[in-house]
């Protein structure tokens, strides 16, 4: 029910243009938000440095499909607000509120992995917003409509995991702000399966609205093979009023790593979907049954992967595993 685009991989680290200094043959691009904002596809991408930096490139598109990597990286001035050093920001999820396109990311810091908020009108500037110095935690995504007043993410906690592993998390939480900055924990919403393909999870993209619920794609990691995880893809349908309450989930993965550029590279065996458009909805706001869904997501951590699909084929998939 998804389908690869024949073209994949859509981005490789050939098409990152060189942003001298730090920004020189870079080793890879993965992991991107994505959006339909101001008349254009847009990505926000995750570009790693040979110096193992990341740092976030625009990218924009008539069609979703060949995109234009814009020759700077985004500057978030204000990081030192964090009150740590903040190494790395990463992994981009994109919602639009109003004539804004919010951006929640990943903060690396020492001992605990941060999530933070920016905003942009235009892509070109972009304002942090804040970050989250509260709660060791990552894969955020907000909802792009407030919930009974209050603004909506989901979070995946990160947890202490085995010896030599970093931590992790097999549970999505809603959380709930008004500010965009102190969340409250609302209550657990997914779980991951132990044994199975999602034994660790995480949200994907954004929640999109449906009138099945809101969809939701996530990631999960299978983690009982003795020498590799596996990272796949899968979806859920959450109850519209109460996102807690989980309508229909997939049983299988639906996209797992099957082309070697997705089960070869920096890390191999990965398919994680970061960006998610949908081609229509009605007047209401709720994605349209037929419209096209396109799903950006990385691959090996290695370069960005495209793969497409329709609204009622994702619906039916969760329906399929409920
Ligand atoms: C996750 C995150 C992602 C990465 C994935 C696979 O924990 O760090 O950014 O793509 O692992 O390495």
């Amino acid at each position: 029910m998804l389908e690869r685009f024949i073209g994949n991989p859509i981005l490789t680290r050939a098409d990152i243009p060189a942003m001298p200094p730090r920004l020189v043959d870079p080793t890879s691009v993965f992991n991107p938000g994505a959006i339909h904002f101001r008349g254009r596809y847009r990505l926000l991408l995750r570009v790693q440095a040979r110096s193992r930096e990341t740092f976030l490139v625009p990218a924009e598109s008539e069609d979703g499909v060949r995109f234009t990597v814009a020759p700077r990286c985004v500057e978030l001035p204000g990081l030192e607000r964090a009150g740590r050093p903040v190494y790395h920001v990463y992994d981009p999820r994109l919602t639009r509120h109003g004539d804004e396109c919010y951006v929640l990311f990943a903060a690396d810091t020492d001992g605990a992995c941060l999530t933070g908020v920016a905003r942009t009108r235009d892509f070109e500037e972009f304002e942090l917003v804040g970050i989250d110095v509260a709660s060791d935690t990552r894969n955020a995504v907000l909802f792009p409509e407030q919930v009974n007043g209050h603004f909506l993410r989901l979070e995946r906690p990160n947890r202490p995991q085995g010896p030599g592993e970093p931590p992790s998390g097999d549970e999505i939480v809603l959380a709930e702000s008004d500010d965009l900055l102190r969340w409250t924990p609302r209550g657990a919403v997914l779980r991951g399966r132990p044994h199975y393909w999602d034994e660790r999870i995480g949200s994907g993209p954004p929640p999109v609205k449906t009138r099945a619920g809101w969809l939701l794609l996530y990631h999960g990691v299978a983690t009982h093979f003795q020498s590799v995880s596996i990272y796949q893809a899968g979806a859920a349908l959450l109850d519209l009023a109460d996102p807690r309450r989980v309508l229909a989930r997939t049983w299988n993965n639906i996209l797992e790593p099957r082309e070697s550029y997705e089960l070869m590279g920096q890390v191999p065996n990965v398919v994680f979907p970061s960006g998610m458009i949908v081609e229509g909805y009605d007047a209401e706001g709720f994605a349209l049954p037929d419209a096209r869904v396109l799903v950006y997501y990385g691959a090996a951590d290695t370069c960005v992967g495209l793969a497409t699909s329709t609204v009622e084929r994702l619906v039916s998939a969760c329906r399929e595993g409920a």
